[in-house]
């Protein structure tokens, strides 16, 4: 059985990463991928329209400013094969691919306290021991398949928008389902919409959306932006999102109606997230947010052609950004075509699925293709599918039973030498993924090469801290809006999950500063031995 440093798990953005840096120290490193190459969230998820929603000039590696300078990205926001070439290009000049075992998922891990080394196991197979397991497994990547009644019946085609075929689909002349109208459904639908003869759209619950006014690369814009880029990445990894946002903050509650309007108009052309980033009250006064809701309704009612089919449309049940917002193009307009059809489940939910189509409370729809945008079993999903065993044989999942537990989103206690990447409780989803990712690769290696340093074998967070941390997280997650929405940050999409609100809120640069700050004092919080 092989020996090594550190077992990476996962070759998206932080698993290649994580392997750049050890390898870079002189570790030993394997990873495993159950993809059969590189690119994580990109190599998955291929569906029509997947694009990412964070700036393509800031959605990249910042410790490449070479390769700042040279990569065109054509679009304001990147579609998925352009974000996979990129990945694939750095994976190449690299040399990473060498390191990862692809094909190749890790189904259990445990822990043997007399060596301080895990074992690791794989489905082919394979067995390997390594001192450190480093879970690069993402946030949003173990597919969720809704428990709707007869799905395996059914005849005709059936996609997840989370396993896409990479030789693409052809929906043209076909009459299509997608189920679900989060960000994935939102993108995809109107992509879907252009070739289907017949489109049936299943919305369960309006999401909150703003546009993204997406466009080629103004190349003004992309020869002033790389003519700062390091200033760039350096305001992105101390700010709250990851991002280079406005630094302007405005407190909705002190504008008058025509104000708020004046600068919602404002930051709505400027589309994407922009539309939730100055504003102090948003997230915290339920009356602020509503106004900011009302405004981005009208948007909706002044797009879509059929009043009831926009008031459908329109985010009611929960307060705006509370789910992850959804930054769409042209999703609204697509339902002035004449072959798309939204099916509201909240009038008439989905009965079953059997051989030829879907059935609602009040009708049957044949159709020949079902896509389920329907999200993904996030932020614990991709961890506690894997069998991890801490000293005692105790069990990551049971551990996790009643929500994530663990210490600056990075380590569990009772799991020695075990560090997740933008695991719960770190901020990860609610920035910049690549920044988030950046800042916990760093602070693990950083930690490594001290250990290196020290002679230590075995790093682990103390349960006092770890309760101390998921505290703050939880009441810094409480004092928002957000634990209001059922959305997956809380876990409500996966039946049986606990009910708990994962994220940390308090912004990329106060954690970062946190972070630093145990590890100046000597990794305070943990025990080193
Ligand atoms: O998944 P979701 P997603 N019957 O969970 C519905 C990231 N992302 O893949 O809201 C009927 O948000 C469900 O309905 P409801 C981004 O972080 C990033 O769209 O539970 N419907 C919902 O409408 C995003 O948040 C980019 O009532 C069912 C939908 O399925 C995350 O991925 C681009 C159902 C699932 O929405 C996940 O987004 C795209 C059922 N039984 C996505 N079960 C980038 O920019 C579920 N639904 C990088």
């Amino acid at each position: 059985m092989a020996h090594l440093d550190a077992v990476v798990v996962g070759a998206g953005f932080s698993g290649l990463y994580m392997t750049y840096r050890l390898r870079r120290r002189g570790l030993s490193v394997q990873g495993f991928e159950a993809g059969t190459d590189v690119g994580g969230t990109w190599y998955w998820n291929r569906y029509p329209g997947a694009r990412c929603d964070s700036e393509s000039l800031s959605y990249s590696y910042s410790f490449l400013p070479d390769l700042d300078q040279a990569w065109h990205w054509p679009e304001r926001y990147s579609e998925q094969p352009e974000i996979l070439k990129y990945i694939e290009h750095v994976a190449t000049t690299l040399e990473l691919r060498r390191h990862f075992r692809f094909g190749t998922r890790v189904t259990s891990a445990s822990f043997d306290p007399a060596r301080d080394l895990w074992t690791i196991g794989t489905e082919p197979g394979d067995r390997v021991t390594a001192r450190f397991l480093i879970m690069a497994t993402g946030c949003l990547s173990i597919p969720n398949w809704p428990a709707i009644d007869g799905i395996e019946r059914f005849r005709g085609d059936r996609y997840h928008t989370g396993l896409w075929p990479h030789e693409g689909v052809d929906f043209s002349g076909k009459r299509v389902a997608v189920i679900g109208t989060g960000s994935t459904g939102i993108q995809s639908v109107p992509r879907i919409a252009r070739q289907a003869e017949q489109l049936f759209v299943f919305q369960r619950t309006a999401n909150h959306c703003v546009p993204a006014q997406n466009a080629p690369m103004d190349p003004e814009a992309e020869r002033a932006y790389k003519s700062r880029y390091a200033r760039m990445r350096e305001k992105a990894r101390h700010s709250i999102s990851g991002d280079v946002v406005p630094e302007e903050y405005i407190t909705i509650m002190d504008l008058d109606d025509g104000e708020l309007a004046k600068e919602l108009d404002r930051t709505w052309a400027q589309g994407g997230f922009y539309t939730q980033y100055p504003y102090t009250d948003l997230l915290t006064s339920p009356e602020a947010n509503e106004r900011v809701a009302e405004y981005s309704r009208n948007h909706i009612r002044g797009r879509v052609r059929d009043a009831r089919v926009a008031e459908r449309l329109c985010a009611k049940d929960h307060p705006f950004a509370t789910k992850r917002l959804c930054a769409d193009s042209f999703y609204f307009e697509t339902f002035n075509e004449p072959h798309v059809r939204l099916v509201d489940l909240r009038a008439t939910p989905i009965r079953a699925i059997d051989e030829r189509g879907v059935a609602t409370s009040d009708r049957h729809y044949d159709v020949e293709a079902i896509v389920f945008a329907t999200g993904f079993d996030a932020m614990t999903g991709a961890l506690t599918a894997v069998d991890i065993r801490g000293p005692e044989r105790a069990s990551l999942r049971d551990a996790w039973k009643d929500g994530p537990v663990n210490y600056l989103g990075l380590a569990v206690a009772g799991f020695p030498n075990l560090f997740t990447v933008t695991g719960p409780g770190s901020p990860s989803v609610l920035t910049n993924m690549v920044s988030a990712i950046e800042q916990h690769v760093e602070w693990i290696d950083a930690c490594l090469a001290w250990m290196g340093e020290g002679g230590a074998s075995r790093i682990e967070a103390k349960g006092e801290a770890q309760a101390r941390w998921v505290d703050y997280v939880n009441r810094s997650g409480d004092a928002t809006l957000f634990p209001r929405a059922d959305s997956w940050y809380v876990g409500a999409n996966i039946p049986g999950k606990a009910r708990v609100f994962m994220p940390y809120v308090n912004g990329l640069g106060t954690y970062r500063d946190e972070c630093d700050a145990v590890a100046d004092d000597g990794y305070a919080g943990f025990t080193v031995t």
